[in-house]
């Protein structure tokens, strides 16, 4: 993995690959918390792709021109959210990157596509443990519009800790 990363609702921890409250395993502060609209969004964006969705949290990753994140599987929102497939709502802002979907094993063959700024892609039911990940990020293809350089990349997520509050 090679991006800058900020967690809102819930904190990835990257050391113990656990969602927490605090930024433990960086400056020890709250999360900040996951604002209405950006909550919201993500529902309307997996509703259209037939998916409900209470998302608790939020990765915003930043790929600098040599960003970069390899095959991996999303599985430390918990058991509950993944047994029933509820989905990972991706949102892509700025350059263009070159994406990798895979199967339910590493050795599956591998799609590659472009995520260009605005794109939304939504993995969940039967694809919710697929493999992914981003290979490049394709250099000065963002709209110049959003004056910035590099690529942001939301996932939104609903971990166990939402599942039991709903419940
Ligand atoms: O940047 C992307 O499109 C993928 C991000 C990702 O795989 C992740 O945050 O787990």
């Amino acid at each position: 993995m090679h991006v800058r990363m900020l967690c809102l609702g819930r904190h990835w921890n990257a050391k113990t690959y656990q969602y927490q409250a605090t930024r433990a395993d960086f400056d020890g502060l709250p999360v900040l918390p996951l604002p209405a609209d950006m909550r919201d969004l993500a529902q309307e964006i997996a509703a259209t792709a037939g998916m409900p969705i209470e998302p608790d949290l939020c990765l915003i990753n930043y790929y600098e021109g040599d960003g970069r994140m390899g095959l991996h599987q999303d599985k430390d929102e918990g058991a509950a959210s993944i047994a029933a497939g509820i989905p990972v709502v991706s949102v892509s802002i700025g350059d263009t990157a070159r994406f990798l979907f895979g199967g339910l094993r590493r050795r599956d063959p591998v799609e590659a596509m472009p995520l260009e700024s605005g794109a939304a892609f939504v993995f969940g039911g039967p694809a919710r443990l697929r493999y992914h990940g981003v290979s490049r990020i394709v250099p000065c293809t963002a709209p110049p519009e959003l004056g910035i350089t590099g690529r942001f990349n939301l996932t939104f997520r609903q971990s166990d800790e939402a599942c039991r509050a709903l419940s």
